[in-house]
């Protein structure tokens, strides 16, 4: 008896320390969210482990048709897995979040030794938001005149990108100004720091409404897989685009950044995108992939969305009879290095090799299983690794045909489902009428990362309500990532014109002033329409409306001693602004 319950007392405290040396940092996982919500989708964006946090809305019903909202995908998120030189495995990945046991996730970005703390991932627990307006009324503001007159709109001023100078003072905490920088933005002094002042600007690739957060696998346990942390650093921008084009409208867009803030650097590193579907019902989803238009798709098993018939257990909406088609489609794989052969083609090169060039590379391979991942009995992390370079967790490789589990054969593919549903001897779900509730990883091509070092993906989610159920022709959806491929491919415009300054066509004198000064129209046919008035912070402090008159005399009144901000407004729809002093 005395034994025994020495041996548990030395249990508990060896759990105890256990606990204390692996939780270097309390962190709580993420529960900062938001929408996506500017184009035919409501995305729910959320900063951590589950990047939908449970909700895809595809098409977004108009809030006065009283039309339900109904769900394409429960589920998403990003799994990394590596070695470090001395072989140890590291691995981050998400599967159902905290509701089911845990994250490896939590919110935040990594100092360059790649610590945080408490009080970081508290303060990063937060998302920002952009609108293309705002980014466009600030440009408009340094293209009219080569300064920026104000005000600033607060979301261009709050943007966490590097070296920003009124992020400390609005949010109360500092932004790290490492050299892999945070949010993205157009440099236009080219100083490597943000300051909208000189007429910076956040970069959104030209969407009309995104989404940035920071996100790192260093913030405490790993309770999802019992990993060891790869310490990285994950930067997310989510946008989207208000657009004629259907494929565009119907599309969300997410740009994944990944930095190495280890003191390691991570061999065989292989980087996955986890989705688990819902359609609608999620007890009667399939999923396959086209590897060659690098798409990953999820459609229903049968032509109603619903268990026996439009409902789902749980109450979940579902499609009913109009089912879309919903898709994952890589817009820019993750980078990798080569070399050049003898005849000029591309080659993995050794590790003794320096590399010639670095291509952008496709999904690389493609697993469908379902439930939670299904230990080996071995080691979890190593299991999760499998599954992300196309293996089951019991080693056994893909291959082709039944569930893709099929030990013996070598009939090898990396590959699952690559079938179209609608061709009867293509490999399909359809085909094969196996599971129901299925989960998906499009794993890419393994890589090596030192210290410091960035790579980076941009995938979309795209959209087509034009298929006819039960096992759909999806090659309307190739044609829908072709689109993606195109408009991404343009290019986003981001790129300034060299400003051509204007003549000031309104003057304000005198300025600075002490009772009243005159605001004019060089022009004299032209007249003011309106004209606001803001304080330094940007909040609109005086408005003059109606008015018809080619000058407006602005009184000190109820101004105190400082710089003030106006706009004004032409009655020919000519926008002006500038900025005045109060003495
Ligand atoms: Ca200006
Ligand atoms: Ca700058
Ligand atoms: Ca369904
Ligand atoms: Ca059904």
């Amino acid at each position: 008896m005395k034994i025994k319950a020495t041996i548990s007392t030395l249990l508990c405290l060896m759990i105890s320390f256990m606990q204390i040396v692996s939780a270097q940092y309390p962190c709580d996982p993420a529960t900062a969210a938001t929408n996506l919500d500017v184009n035919n989708v409501n995305a729910t964006i959320t900063n951590g482990a589950n990047l939908w946090g449970g909700s895809y809305v595809v098409p977004k019903p108009s809030a006065s048709s009283g039309l339900p909202e109904i769900s394409a995908i429960a589920g998403g998120g990003i799994w990394i897995g590596g070695f470090d030189p001395g072989g140890n495995i590291k691995l981050a990945a998400t599967t159902f979040g905290v509701g089911a046991g845990g994250v490896d996730y939590y919110p935040g970005p990594l100092t360059e030794s790649g610590e945080t703390s408490l009080n970081t991932c508290n303060n990063f627990d937060y998302i920002w938001s952009i609108t293309g307006a705002d980014i466009a009324s600030h440009r408009a503001d340094w293209w009219d005149n080569g300064t920026i007159d104000g005000p600033i709109p607060s979301s261009v001023l709050r943007w966490p990108a590097r070296g920003n100078p009124d992020f400390s003072a609005i949010f109360g905490f500092e932004l790290p100004a490492t050299e892999q920088g945070a949010a993205p933005f157009q440099d236009r002094n080219n100083d490597g720091l943000y300051s909208p002042y000189d007429g910076d600007y956040p970069d959104i690739n030209g969407a009309d409404q995104a989404h940035w957060m920071v996100f790192n696998d260093t913030g405490n346990e790993h309770f999802e897989t019992g990993g060891i942390a790869t310490n990285f650093e994950i930067q997310v921008l989510a946008y989207s685009f208000e657009s004629n084009e259907p494929a565009v409208n119907n599309a969300t867009f997410y740009d994944y950044k990944f930095i190495n803030r280890g003191i390691e650097t991570l061999e065989d590193l292989v980087i996955g995108i986890w989705i688990d579907p819902a359609l609608g019902c999620p007890a009667d989803d399939y999923v396959g992939c086209f590897p060659e238009n690098d798409i990953a798709f999820i459609y229903n098993q049968d032509a109603i969305d619903g268990e026996n018939d439009c409902s789902c257990p749980g109450g979940v909406n579902t499609y009913c009879e109009e089912i879309p088609v919903v898709g994952v489609k890589i817009v820019k794989g993750i980078s990798v290095v080569r070399v050049f052969g003898e005849n000029g083609e591309l080659e993995i090169p050794e590790s003794w090799e320096s590399p010639d060039t670095v291509i952008r590379t496709k999904m690389n391979n493609f697993m469908v299983w379902d439930g939670p991942v299904v230990p080996s009995g071995s080691s979890l992390d190593f299991d999760y690794y499998s599954l992300l370079t196309g293996n089951w967790t019991d080693g056994t490789p893909l291959t082709t045909g039944g569930n893709g589990y099929n030990p013996g054969s070598t009939d090898y593919t990396n590959f699952a489902y690559s079938g179209n549903p609608s061709i009867d001897t293509a490999w399909s779900m359809c085909s094969e009428n196996t599971m129901a509730d299925p989960q998906m990883l499009m794993g890419f091509e393994p890589f090596r990362l030192e210290p410091g070092a960035v790579n980076d993906l941009t995938f979309a989610v795209i959209y087509t309500a034009d298929v006819a159920y039960p096992c759909p022709d999806l090659s309307v959806l190739q044609e829908v990532g072709d689109e993606i491929d195109d408009f991404f491919n343009k290019g986003f415009s981001t790129e300034e014109k060299t400003p051509i300054y204007k003549q000031s066509s309104l003057t304000l004198s005198p300025n600075p002033f002490t009772n009243q000064t005159q605001l004019r129209l060089v022009n004299q046919n032209e007249q003011l329409s309106s004209v606001q008035v803001y304080s330094i912070s940007g909040q609109l402090i005086r408005t003059y409306n109606s008015l018809s008159a080619n000058s407006l005399a602005i009184e000190k009144g109820n101004l105190t001693t400082g710089m003030y901000f106006y706009k004004a407004l032409s009655k020919d729809g000519k926008a002006y602004s500038g900025k005045f002093v109060v003495n």
